[in-house]
């Protein structure tokens, strides 16, 4: 007997035929296997023409002469040597010290994670990214890196997106092989919203080692060092760079704000030093840094730590290039922008923008703006096509400085506030946000951390409740789920520990835990969940890639599984297709296999029969195709 891997190698339903059937009539193989992934696929189109896709259903549509998202020219033939020529050949400590030894800006170019993530919700498709994933290599040989993986685009890919975050990451890899790939990596949170067990994040970061990722940065929600540990040892352990991260909150120079002063940030820093670091991270993801704050914050941390430093913020205030400017004259090495067609408000500030502000100075990051132009011109075409997902945020605002939301959060924030019926109050969630913060004794926000608060300020608005009343003694409150899960420290411990108060109130005199997390979770059995991940599909054969998205998101990756059997790789349909289906006459192309292809066209749509179903007429490859789908309009 034998089992197949129908994620990865969608073939054929095995159990229809015997093996010996199959080993002796390998014509009929091959067409039962082309026309089993067809079918699905096709299925998949005409359900979405039929019913609509329900992530885009009310809201904004792409334009309807959207022009059409073409790569650029590739300017040499064979990728020219990058960083990760450095990294192959001389390992990550020597990434580090020439990074150091650099005078040029390094830019890391963020588009394909946080780009997207702060701007369309994280809904970009693999398929827009590997497209252009070539250029990047033969153009752009002098980015530092290219951040495409991790933070919320792992589960958004299976959950809403209905492809394998794991073969994005291999398929960018292999058609961009010559600059460093980046991830965001949430420490013990994984690539999640809670502290895993430790085996868990160590068999996660060393499969993401392996299927491509190149350079790690690890973050903790609450900035605990102690929590970091575990995900850093086990990437330096995989011979990749890591980037230990400081979260930057508050503001360093208001005297209001004492916790988080220079002293906290310059001790963290050398306590990531201590930790294995190779480069130290400084992650503004609200864009709080102003940039005054920023030059006395780099030149602590370059004189008093001594790694390279790498700056990421967002321009949510308009100020973020200002502070790149103060950031760069301190000294940093590396900052993080995304391309000009993603870039600005909640996302990351200008590239090209930032390339010109340095031309001519001692800093010139020596990136060609016109090769610049060019990709970001791609950038604004792909763009286009998700107008279901943008934010409506019409200008930048200062008013971060108030809520201190981290921009990845502020679109979801909204859309959630909006399906509370509370967007016209969107002001007093800021408010209430901010308060909250306070309330939790002035955390870092940051995911999951940020999502506690948010939880938080939306019920408090709902309810019509303030501080005052919460923290009241004699009132009686049920917190959400993720207030209790946090307060029973299972999110760690922010600097001084949780308020008393507020614990007290939250637990209802349950005692928290104030150790690690990670301490008192057993490691997971890994054979016992193989066993029951095989016993859920017994047709499908599943891979380390596979298992680790199990142990992650056990959920989200079984009903993606699922979803898969029924539809197939529909990661190979161009993106308004899989958003909007297809008008009858109109044709598409999608690449199945590497040089195989599907020509697909829509006939007509017939009308809905008795039983509700609706058959959908389609030419495939010039075959004349009917698949029929349930009417659930
Ligand atoms: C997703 O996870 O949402 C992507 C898969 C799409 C499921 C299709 S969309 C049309 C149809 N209506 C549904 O509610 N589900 C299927
Ligand atoms: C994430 O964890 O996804 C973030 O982007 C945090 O800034
Ligand atoms: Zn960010």
């Amino acid at each position: 007997d034998f089992v197949i891997n129908l994620l990865k190698h969608p073939t054929f339903l095995t159990n229809q035929y015997t093996t010996k059937f199959i080993d002796t009539t390998p014509d009929l193989f091959d067409f039962k296997k082309r026309r089993d992934r067809g079918t699905k696929v096709l299925t998949y189109i005409a359900d979405i023409t039929v019913n609509g896709h329900p992530e885009v259903q009310g809201r904004p549509k792409p334009h309807a002469e959207l022009k059409p998202a073409r790569a650029p020219e590739l300017r040499a033939e064979t990728p020219p040597p990058g960083t990760r020529t450095l990294l192959e050949e001389k390992g990550a400590q020597a990434v580090a010290d020439w990074m150091a030894a650099q005078k040029q800006l390094l830019i890391t170019d963020t588009t394909m994670r946080d780009g997207h993530q702060s701007l369309l919700a994280t809904r970009m498709r693999s398929l827009d990214m590997i497209k252009v994933a070539p250029a990047y290599a033969a153009n752009l040989p002098g980015l530092f890196s290219v951040e495409c993986w991790g933070g919320a685009t792992f589960d958004v890919a299976y959950r809403f997106l209905q492809e394998c975050p794991w073969q994005r990451l291999r398929d960018i890899r292999a058609k961009m092989p010559n600059i460093l790939t980046q991830m965001l990596l949430r420490a013990s949170n994984g690539v999640g919203y809670t502290n895993y067990p430790d085996n868990v994040v160590q068999s996660f970061v060393a499969r993401a080692a392996e299927s491509g990722v190149d350079v790690f940065r690890v973050f903790d929600s609450l900035n605990w060092v102690e929590n970091m540990r575990v995900a850093m040892d086990a990437v330096i352990e995989s011979g990749k760079i890591c980037e230990g991260t400081i979260c930057y909150t508050g503001d360093i120079l208001d005297p209001a704000r004492a916790k988080y002063d220079l002293k906290y940030y310059v001790e963290m820093g050398k306590q990531l030093k201590d930790a294995g670091a190779h480069v130290l991270g400084l992650k503004d993801m609200a864009g709080l840094l102003k940039p005054s704050a920023a030059g006395a914050l780099v030149k602590a941390l370059k004189e008093e730590v001594g790694l390279p430093i790498h700056f990421h913020t967002h321009d949510t205030s308009g100020a973020a290039i200002a502070t790149i400017m103060e950031a760069s004259r301190a000294g940093v090495d590396a900052v993080d922008a995304a391309m000009d067609a993603l870039s600005g408000n909640t996302s990351q500030p200008t590239l090209g923008s930032i390339v010109e502000a340095l031309r001519h100075t001692e800093r010139d990051t020596g990136l060609d703006v016109d090769v610049i132009r060019e990709v970001s011109n791609y950038w604004e075409a792909v763009r286009g096509q998700y107008a279901a997902f943008e934010s409506g945020m019409q200008a930048p605002a200062s008013e971060v400085y108030l809520h201190e939301m981290p921009g990845g959060q502020f679109t979801n924030l909204k859309a959630q506030a909006r399906s509370l019926g509370l967007e016209e109050r969107w002001h007093e969630v800021a408010k209430t946000y901010a308060d909250v913060n306070m309330m939790f004794g002035d955390i870092v926000k940051v995911t999951p951390s940020s999502k506690v608060v948010g939880d938080m300020a939306l019920m408090m608005v709902s309810q019509g409740l303030t501080r005052a009343q919460v923290e009241d003694p004699k009132s009686d409150v049920s917190f959400p789920d993720s207030v209790i899960d946090m307060m029973r420290g299972n999110l760690g411990q922010p600097p001084g520990g949780f308020p008393k108060g507020i614990v007290k109130k939250v637990l209802k005199g349950e005692k928290p835990n104030t150790e690690r997390p990670g301490k008192h979770l057993a490691p997971a059995d890994f054979a016992a969940l193989r066993a029951e991940l095989a016993a859920k599909f017994p047709d499908v054969e599943f891979d380390d890639e596979d298992f680790n998205g199990y142990l992650m998101y056990p959920k989200v990756f079984t009903d993606y599984v699922a979803r898969h059997e029924d539809y197939g790789p529909v990661r190979v349909l161009p993106t308004l297709t899989y958003f909007y289906g297809m008008q009858p006459g109109e044709e598409i192309t999608a690449e199945i296999d590497p040089g195989k292809t599907l020509e697909i066209r829509l006939i007509t749509v017939g009308d809905t029969q008795d039983d509700g179903e609706v058959r959908v007429f389609f030419e495939l490859n010039g075959q004349p195709r009917t698949v029929r789908v349930p009417d659930r309009k």
